[in-house]
């Protein structure tokens, strides 16, 4: 089972993609969790990631593509996963295409979270307060809300060519969001509808 959620910076896709992995019983890749993992340790890529990090700019494709790849291919991911904040870019997403195509599994769904600017900043200015992150500032949260129109958002299309992509609200509560996304899993990829531990799905 392989799920794919895009969406803006502060639209909720960390928040969702945890319960809903736990639901599932699947990983959960984060991308953007991996990569402060590394900041945050003696690895010689620390510093790179974080430059680019706290500019608000996307980490080279080649490193992050190293470790997806490494943690498709754990037992962690037997079952499938749950990618969240990966791809980001075009060249990302042909990526993804050839290690799905390599492993044998199809992409179920890619859920598109989506909110209004204003709440994004909101969301973000309020984390700041709570987690030391080096990109909640308010410069650099536009930044990345440009980054996203510009490289993230043609993911969009690409993947609703593809027949694949369901748009969400991510307006209200994380309870009301994550309703709306079993709801969506339910019309649009069936198949993998009964997997969501019946205590998630009300
Ligand atoms: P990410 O870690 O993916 O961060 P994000 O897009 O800011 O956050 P997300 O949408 O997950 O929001 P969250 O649930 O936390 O990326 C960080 C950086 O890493 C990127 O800018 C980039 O530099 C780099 N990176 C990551 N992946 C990459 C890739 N594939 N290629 C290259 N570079 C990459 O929610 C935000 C806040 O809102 C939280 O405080 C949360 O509690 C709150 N919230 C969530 N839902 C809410 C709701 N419904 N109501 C109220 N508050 C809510």
């Amino acid at each position: 089972m392989i799920i794919v959620f895009l969406g803006p910076p502060g639209v909720g896709k960390g928040t969702q993609c945890r319960r809903l992995a736990s639901s599932l019983q699947i990983a959960h890749l984060s991308t953007g969790d991996m990569l402060r993992q590394i900041m945050a340790s003696s690895d010689p890529r620390a510093e790179t990631i974080r430059q680019r990090i706290s500019a608000g700019q996307l980490v080279p494709d080649e490193l992050v593509l190293e470790l997806v790849e490494e943690r498709l291919a754990g037992e962690a991911c037997r079952n499938g996963c749950i990618f969240d904040g990966f791809p980001r870019n075009i060249h990302q997403a042909h990526q993804l295409d050839e290690l799905l195509a390599q492993r044998g599994t199809p992409l179920d769904v890619v859920i598109c979270l989506q909110a209004d600017e204003p709440i994004l900043v909101e969301r973000l200015l309020k984390r700041a307060k709570l987690e030391n992150r080096p990109d909640d500032t308010l410069q650099t949260v536009r930044a990345r809300l440009q980054v996203y129109q510009a490289e993230t958002a043609p993911l969009v299309d690409y993947y609703r060519r593809r027949g694949v992509l369901a748009v969400v609200q991510s307006e209200g509560s994380p309870d009301e969001v994550y309703r709306r996304i079993v709801e969506t899993i339910r019309r649009q990829a069936p198949q993998i509808a009964p997997s969501i531990f019946a205590g998630d799905k009300e």
